[in-house]
């Protein structure tokens, strides 16, 4: 990195730079005093002379990879007829800088830099397995005051807090700017970015997924503090904009059917009563997770472990005393190095983790009903360099399911955890739920039916929700089976919202029969119940008499009804873009408190809200908006559309602009209903 200073004077001696932090120093790496000389060094500290003319000095300054980045003054010495002046020449930013050899973060690839340093606009995936959708997400890192931010996120760590000459001076060291970073992203423990909230309620607050980009969340955090609400895409979203920002390569990844594993025994364990109802018990397989992954090199551990790190800055387990996560090294998790740092048990089970299903009988009782060990972390994604396509990288986290491979380094983890190299002893928990196995867990018959769960396709909100329970009896006896069927609204966690269904029944099914037992959720049944995440969770207990039990479980993702953007997808010189954003009330009840927002980095200068009147049966609405862009390129027009029954029906329409000479302006609004 060089920064180049002009002075006008010339007899010009020495050059000093230092950090604007408290008490800089050179033993502590904030501060550099150099003497002007003819020729520069890439090592360390240097000023060289570029030119003089005409009294004019250009001085270069050489900055080495491993600078303490911040914010830097940059001061002067002049000598003059034997006497030194100390002048304020300016200041400067130094950031981490992947695209110099040696440093601890050097991406080689051109196209790789592009992506995970320069793009502002990115995809993140959502959903569940079998229905992967993705969203854009807005990083804007480059936007106005968003280093300030950064660099006040980082001052307002406890750790600087603690002791602030300490802390700027370990600032050319990714591993320990990612490991802070991971916590300022969440603010518990500190007064860091984003409050979590995943109980379905977000009066207070903005909706986790309302939010389309990171940068309305860091300057409101500036602001007023700790911002309302996020979920783990937007802490995703926000720390990645923070880390390209810094200058530190970074992607957000997607783990659908991601395990949270509370006690380090790579087992999910869940109990549920013999509706199928969860009880009480912290682990979790998440419909997905987001975490980012940084790209830097790991002294601490060997270059074996170069390359991608995770950062995970959702709030799920206090490390150290304070939530974060990582830098974790992505080859760690896949060779089963779970012992090394950082949170390496933690992560390992959200992609490998086995799933246990317990039954906890009314008399307190308890079977193991199921036990999987291929259905945790699947579809492992992240956006592909240079489009707006998915990739997956389940294959950079594990070796195939069920290969050889696969079972060693899960056998291996598991023994580094045993072994109690973590903390000297295996986790509370873990030891009392190998005493409950050992003492108290009944292994019942294996149940002889078999079944699925299956949803109509193409389900919307609106809809009354069947699904069918298809059951098959392969043996040579007949079967009578008590069928107990629950359904629950959740979060997309897993957190429960509220049952809306509960429904018993019982068949007989002869040898070698097969049947099939609909089930119907009313759409009065759970209009009220249904979170912006549209998920219901329907579970099947069934048992057979005299035999075992087999549990079925199944989450239905609803779909929205479509908001349809309409218009232009290109524009030239001096000509407004005309976009026509419809929405139909598909039926069955009015809509109210209806809020279309309207937005575009490049096409508006600010966000657009537009209430609109209530939607009766079978209506729809239609506004037209005419604009002229304000920056050429690709531009994104987003909209939001919002109201009582469905939150958050996006919409995503591209228009490329050519040439613009035009004052930005909103020239024309018109919404009719018809
Ligand atoms: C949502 O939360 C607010 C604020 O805590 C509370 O007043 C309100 O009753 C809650 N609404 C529901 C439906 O729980
Ligand atoms: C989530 O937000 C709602 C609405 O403000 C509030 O009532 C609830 O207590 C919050 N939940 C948590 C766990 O903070
Ligand atoms: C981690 O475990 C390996 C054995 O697989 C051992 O060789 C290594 O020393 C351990 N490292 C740490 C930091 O505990
Ligand atoms: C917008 O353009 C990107 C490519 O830049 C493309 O991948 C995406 O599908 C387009 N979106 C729409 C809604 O056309
Ligand atoms: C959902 O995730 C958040 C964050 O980890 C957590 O606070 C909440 O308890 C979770 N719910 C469940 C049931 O795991
Ligand atoms: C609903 O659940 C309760 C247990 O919480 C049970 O007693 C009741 O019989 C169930 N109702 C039906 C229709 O299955
Ligand atoms: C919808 O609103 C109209 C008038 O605004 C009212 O007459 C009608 O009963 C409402 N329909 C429902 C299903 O609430
Ligand atoms: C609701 C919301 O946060 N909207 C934001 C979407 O992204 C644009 C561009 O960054 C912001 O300007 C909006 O405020």
């Amino acid at each position: 990195m060089l920064i180049f200073v002009q002075l006008i004077y010339y007899y010009f001696t020495f050059c000093q730079l230092f950090l604007t932090g408290p008490t800089p120093s050179i033993s502590t790496n904030t501060k550099a005093a150099m003497p002007v000389s003819t020729s520069g060094s890439s090592t360390s500290w240097s000023a060289f002379r570029q030119s003089s003319i005409g009294g004019t000095l250009t001085v270069t300054i050489a900055i080495p990879v491993n600078a303490v980045i911040g914010r830097y003054k940059i001061g002067a010495q002049v000598t003059q007829a034997g006497r030194t002046t100390p002048y304020q020449v300016g200041e400067c930013i130094v950031l981490f800088n992947p695209w110099v050899p040696g440093d601890e973060l050097f991406m080689s690839n051109d196209a790789e830099r592009a992506e995970y340093v320069l793009n502002e606009q990115g995809l993140i995936f959502i959903g569940s397995a079998d229905s992967i959708a993705g969203r854009r997400w807005d990083y804007g890192q480059f936007e106005e005051g968003v280093v300030d931010i950064c660099l006040l996120l980082l001052d307002s760590s406890p750790e600087y807090r603690r002791n602030p000459a300490t802390d700027v001076s370990k600032r050319n060291d990714p591993i320990y700017v990612g490991r802070i970073l991971s916590a300022m992203i969440n603010s518990q423990d500190d007064r860091g970015v984003l409050v979590g909230n995943w109980s379905g309620n977000y009066t207070g607050g903005t909706s986790p997924t309302t939010w389309n980009g990171s940068v309305p969340i860091l300057r409101s955090w500036r602001q007023n503090g700790p911002v309302k609400f996020g979920q783990c895409w937007v802490y995703g979203g926000t720390l990645c904009t923070v880390l390209r920002c810094l200058g530190i390569p970074a992607r957000v990844i997607t783990n659908f059917e991601s395990a949270y594993d509370t006690n380090r025994n790579l087992l999910i364990e869940e109990y549920i009563d013999p509706y199928g109802r969860n009880v009480d018990f912290p682990d979790k397989v998440w419909n997905f997770h987001v975490w980012d992954e940084a790209w830097f090199t790991r002294k601490d551990l060997g270059s074996f472990y170069d390359g991608w790190q995770i950062l995970d800055s959702t709030p799920q387990e206090p490390t150290e005393g304070s939530f974060r996560l990582g830098p974790t090294s992505q080859k760690a998790i896949k060779e089963g190095d779970v012992n090394l740092s950082f949170d390496g048990p933690f992560v390992f089970a959200e992609v490998n983790a086995d799933r246990v299903v317990y039954m906890r009988n009314n008399d307190g009782r308890i079977s193991t009903l199921s036990t999987e060990t291929r259905s945790v972390g699947q579809f492992t994604s992240t956006k592909a360099v240079g489009s707006f396509s998915r990739i997956d990288v389940t294959d950079q986290y594990k070796y195939p399911e069920g290969s050889k491979e696969n079972k060693a380094v899960f056998d291996k983890a598991r023994r580094l955890l045993s072994v109690s190299v973590l903390s000297g002893k295996p986790p509370r928990r873990m030891a009392m739920a190998a005493v409950a196995r050992d003492v108290n867990i009944a292994q019942p018959p294996k149940p002889e039916i078999t079944g699925t769960l299956k949803p109509t396709d193409g389900l919307q909100v609106g809809d009354d929700v069947v699904v069918t329970l298809n059951l098959k009896n392969p043996s040579s006896v007949t079967k009578k089976v008590n069928i107990k069927m629950t359904g629950t609204t959740i979060v997309y966690n897993r957190t429960k919202v509220e049952e809306v269904l509960n429904e018993s029944k019982s068949i007989t099914l002869a040898p070698e029969e097969e049947k099939e037992i609909p089930l119907t959720i009313l759409y009065s049944q759970y209009v009220n119940a249904i979170t912006a995440d549209n998920m219901i969770q329907v579970v099947a207990v069934c048992e057979e008499e005299n035999g075992g039990n087999l549990m079925v479980d199944t989450v239905i993702t609803l779909k929205n009804p479509p908001l349809l953007l309409k218009g232009s997808d290109r524009a030239v010189v001096e000509k407004q873009a005309i976009v026509d954003v419809i929405f139909s009330n598909p039926g069955k009840e009015n809509i109210t408190n209806c809020l279309l927002i309207l937005e575009g980095s490049g096409l508006l200068k600010q966000p657009l809200k537009i209430d609109l009147p209530d939607l009766k049966i079978n209506q729809r609405f239609k506004t037209q908006v005419e604009f002229t862009p304000h920056r050429t390129g690709q531009r994104c027009f987003m909209a939001d559309f919002s109201s009582n029954k469905f939150s958050d029906v996006k919409a995503y329409h591209n228009i490329t602009w050519y040439l613009s000479r035009i004052v930005p302006t909103m020239q024309k609004l018109i919404s009719e209903i018809y």
